[in-house]
């Protein structure tokens, strides 16, 4: 039995034509990125940050899920419980693509979070004409992403998968975010083989036993039908 945690960011759905982060100008689709994902830049701008998610949220609905992502889906129908997907990205590519069960460590575009009750509710319109919470009315909700600063989801789970993996296998991320940057030395100290798929070796590309560089769309399925193969 080979337990796989895959960790994605936003590299995977690249080719589905959601942009990445850190493009060369340093800028996140023309806005530095402590201006829409802090809780300081919310607090000092909310129409702007509501508007920026909105905005993305809408242009999910007209991109589709590319093969790394169906890939990665046929995995988990071949592994079952042996596969564990994490994932940064708040886009829903991965469930389109059939995957289930993702970790969605920082959060997701089809959420929104009420700071007032504390409840989170499936949201696929806007957020910027400041709607009424549908539990307790109040005008306080955002979108339930994990902004810097704030607590990823699910870390005492990911640690425990880390630690009972046997491979980790990160995909289409730069390695510049923590906690996610550290998950390949969190595997590696428990025993795991690490393999990095990436457009290019990303920060922490030398933490990992393997690195392959290509695209995702190409990369991803190699990979998937390699290990299906040797488990024949
Ligand atoms: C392709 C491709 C193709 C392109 N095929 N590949 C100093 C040191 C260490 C840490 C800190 C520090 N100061 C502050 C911190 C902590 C901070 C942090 O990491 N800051 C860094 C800037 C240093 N982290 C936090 O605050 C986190 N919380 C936290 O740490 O809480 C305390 C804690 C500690 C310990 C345990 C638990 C908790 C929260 C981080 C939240 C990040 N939020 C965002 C926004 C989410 C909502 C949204 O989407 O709007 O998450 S920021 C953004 O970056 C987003 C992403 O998920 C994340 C990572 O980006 P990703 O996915 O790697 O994208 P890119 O663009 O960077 O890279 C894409 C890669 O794909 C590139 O390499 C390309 O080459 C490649 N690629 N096309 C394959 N076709």
């Amino acid at each position: 039995m080979t337990r796989v945690v895959v960790l994605t960011g936003a590299g995977i759905s690249a080719e589905s034509g959601v942009p990445t982060f850190r493009d060369s100008d340093g800028l996140w689709e023309g806005h530095p990125v402590e201006d829409v994902a802090t809780p300081e830049g919310f607090e000092r701008d909310p129409m702007t940050v509501q508007q920026f998610y909105d905005a993305r949220r809408a242009a999910l609905e007209t991109v589709e899920p590319n093969p790394a992502h169906y890939a990665l889906a046929r995995l988990g129908e071949a592994l079952g419980d042996e596969l564990v997907l994490v994932t940064q990205n708040i886009d829903d590519l991965h469930e389109r693509a059939g995957s289930t069960g993702v970790v969605h460590m920082h959060g997701e575009a089809y959420r929104a979070w009420c700071t007032e009750c504390d409840r989170r509710w499936p949201w696929r319109t806007t957020l910027v004409d400041d709607p009424a919470c549908p539990g307790c009315g109040a005008r306080a909700l955002r979108p339930d992403v994990v902004w810097f600063g704030e607590m990823p989801y699910e870390m005492n789970r990911i640690a425990v998968e880390l630690a009972r993996a046997d491979l980790f296998v990160s995909i289409g991320t730069s390695g510049a975010v923590y906690p996610a940057a550290g998950f390949v030395q969190q595997a590696r100290k428990y025993g795991a083989r690490t393999l990095e798929l990436n457009l290019e070796p990303s920060e922490g590309s030398f933490y990992f036993h393997e690195a392959r560089q290509g695209p995702a769309s190409r990369l991803v399925p190699e990979w998937v039908e390699d290990l299906l193969a040797s488990r024949d």
